[in-house]
């Protein structure tokens, strides 16, 4: 009978310890945002991370937090980008270009650059959502962003190390 297969399983871990983390933070709406900050913070903390770790950037609106987090991530100095903002539909069309152009920025950044790029930015019809999800029924945002930073941190360390290629995949390359 076939062995059943068992994959190598490459996991990012919880442990901030000795990576370090850039948030860059809106403005705009800072009602909502230093609430999403102070929980990422949190859970940099919880999970090892120290002050000389972690450095925020504040930027005007959500519009800017691509260019800034893309820069912040060419600098070679952090492990993950945390981009936190909050965008609420107005009357107009502004709504839907600063959030599309803001997801599409900060997708870019992660995807030029290689680092990871948390997309903490709220996108809500209402003051009241955004606040349910800055730490009231919905959780906070920016707590969950910082446990992401940290696993995707962690995992892509260790695609890194891991990309060295083995024998047999060696034997593969043409
Ligand atoms: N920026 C936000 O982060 N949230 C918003 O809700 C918002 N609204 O509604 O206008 C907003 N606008 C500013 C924008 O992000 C830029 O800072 C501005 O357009 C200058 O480039």
């Amino acid at each position: 009978m076939r062995e059943k297969l068992q994959p190598g399983k490459i996991k990012g871990g919880m442990n901030a310890a000795g990576l370090r983390f850039a948030i860059a933070v809106s403005r705009f709406n800072s009602f909502i945002t230093e609430r999403l900050l102070q929980g990422a913070l949190d859970a940099l903390e919880h999970s090892g991370a120290t002050s000389n770790d972690v450095d925020v950037v504040h930027v005007p609106g959500s519009f800017e937090l691509p260019l800034t987090s893309k820069q912040l991530a060419k600098t070679g100095r952090y492990d993950a980008i945390i981009a936190i903002g909050c965008v609420l539909r107005g009357e107009t069309a502004h709504y839907d270009y600063v959030c599309s152009e803001t997801a599409r920025g900060l997708q870019l950044a992660q995807m030029d650059t290689g680092v990871p790029v948390m997309f903490c930015v709220l996108t809500c019809d209402t003051l009241e959502q955004a606040i349910d999800r800055a730490g009231l029924k919905g959780g906070n945002k920016g707590f969950e962003s910082g446990l992401g930073a940290v696993e995707m941190a962690q995992l892509s360390r260790k695609i890194r190390d891991n990309s060295k290629p083995t024998p047999s995949a060696k034997g593969r390359r043409k």
